[in-house]
């Protein structure tokens, strides 16, 4: 059976959507709305492969997030100190004067990690969440796991052209 087609009016700042055109004219895109539905079709798959993962894992989140949202430094600090059992450590960078990247090196549960990077997705003046993580299944004794987890912070030593030894902090 054929899927309805239906019209929405979304509101879109104006540079996000020049930008979004920009790509979809390079890309070669003869309408505006097909460009938007495999958007949405994209956004649907990133969704379920967060969600479909199970086990432990280690990974990064970063986001970018405008500072002078009212309110929104507060709550991310709430969402990350309700997550601090998986998170090892965090970077901040001041990209400018009003957006910030951060970056949570991130350890545990599939499901905790991706429950975290939803949580701060949802929040506005949150522009991006990119989550990359890969399972720790083949990743040494689950010892030096849980270790791993109290860390703050890593420094890569390379003993050999394969593997590395994280050489933890502990705060
Ligand atoms: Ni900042």
């Amino acid at each position: 059976m054929e899927d309805q087609l239906m019209r929405i009016g979304v509101s879109i700042p104006s540079r996000l959507l020049s930008a979004f055109d920009n790509v979809i004219n390079e890309r070669g895109y003869s309408s505006r709305s097909e460009a938007i539905r495999d958007a949405i079709r994209g956004y649907l798959l990133d969704y379920e492969s967060l969600g479909q993962t199970e086990g432990e894992q280690i990974g990064v989140i970063t986001l970018v997030y405008n500072h002078e949202q009212r309110g929104l430094i507060s709550l991310l600090t709430d969402i990350q100190h309700e997550n601090a059992k998986i998170i090892t450590s965090t970077v901040h960078i001041h990209l400018d004067p009003t957006n910030c990247l951060e970056i949570d090196v991130v350890h545990g549960s599939a499901t905790d990690i991706s429950g975290f990077a939803e949580k701060m997705m949802i929040q506005s003046g949150v522009f991006q969440v990119r989550t990359f993580v890969i399972p720790t299944l083949s990743l040494g004794s689950s010892d030096q796991r849980a270790n791993n987890t109290m860390s703050v912070g890593y420094q890569d030593m390379h003993p050999d052209s394969r593997n590395c030894q994280p050489k933890t902090q502990k705060s």
